[in-house]
């Protein structure tokens, strides 16, 4: 199964007051060009698909327009999305049905009444004309101590890593075929490089690995904005990162990753790269007298 994994698209970000549109829409652009070219069985979106719980109706229709444009790209590809901290959940999930008809699938929060948890909810099969090719797991952002107890036996700080490991249980029920499993979160694990990470909304509560759980062939994370592997993870576990920077210190390459996956095998890790059509840039880099810092700006031509 090859998968398109992205996330922190922060769609609706100005910098500044800056209007970002433009830098927004050419990105969209590309991840259209790039699933068109890759034909994904399925690409994930992390997380943080707005930068804002309440985008405004133009940051929405970009949205739209561009996830349609995507679909008929490849028209083939499940899309699943789920909500990251700065998303509106249950906003999101406004037309998450209409949105089905469209091979999209969208997990903004955890459906739960007093008796049970909606488990199946979370659990997409991908499929192709020849069958189901893998299984994604959908788990939105969710603040540690509002993941539901599944049951009365579990301490409640364990409440998050049961139901990871519960959904991963479910799905490795149904999956008798052995087929690769992907598990989306949107959270910060333990030992990250969070440079250029926005604090502002949010606590940063440290996940360890472990809490994810057994079971998973690949662990598409979002929250964090520096693509890197987990260390020790063995690129079983990855923040995709953002395909533009949300702030002046994501001076790193933006990229959305294609990750090639078989069941027991270590997944096949390669980035494309987004290319921002007006780049963030720091001038100047070292402490600088005003008059040398504006020369600098009247040099600088790109
Ligand atoms: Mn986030």
């Amino acid at each position: 199964m090859k998968i398109l994994h992205t996330s922190d698209w922060h769609l609706g970000h100005t910098l500044y007051n800056y209007d970002r549109t433009a830098e927004q829409q050419a990105f969209l652009r590309q991840l259209a060009c790039i699933v068109a070219e890759e034909q994904p069985d399925a690409m994930v979106v992390s997380g943080d698909i707005y930068h804002y719980s309440a985008p405004a109706a133009a940051t929405q229709k970009m949205y739209t327009d561009a996830m349609l444009d995507i679909h008929q790209a490849c028209p083939g590809m499940t899309i699943v999305v789920t909500a990251g901290n700065h998303d509106s959940s249950s906003k999101l999930e406004i037309d998450s049905s209409l949105w089905q008809h469209f091979g999209l699938n969208v997990v903004g929060n955890i459906e739960r009444t007093a008796e049970e948890v909606n488990l199946d909810k979370h659990i997409i099969e991908v499929k192709n004309e020849k069958g189901t090719t893998g299984y994604v797991i959908a788990v939105p952002h969710v603040y540690p101590q509002n993941f539901p107890l599944l049951d009365s036996e579990t301490p409640r700080d364990q409440r998050q890593a049961r139901f990871f490991q519960a959904l991963l249980d479910e799905v490795k029920k149904r999956n008798t075929a052995q087929l690769p499993v992907v598990l989306m979160a949107h959270l910060s694990i333990e030992g990250s490089d969070r440079s250029g990470h926005d604090e502002s909304i949010g606590g940063i509560e440290y996940v360890p690995l472990s809490v994810m759980g057994e079971g998973y062939d690949y662990l598409a994370l979002g929250h964090i904005h520096c693509p890197q592997d987990i260390k020790g993870s063995h690129h079983h576990a990855r923040y995709c990162g953002t395909p533009l920077p949300v702030s002046f210190d994501e001076t790193y390459p933006h990229s959305v990753s294609i990750v090639k996956l078989e069941k027991g095998a270590e997944p096949q890790i390669s980035t494309r790269e987004i290319e921002n059509t007006i780049p963030l840039v720091t001038l100047p880099h070292d402490p600088t007298p005003f008059e040398d810092a504006l020369k600098l700006l009247e040099e600088y031509s790109e």
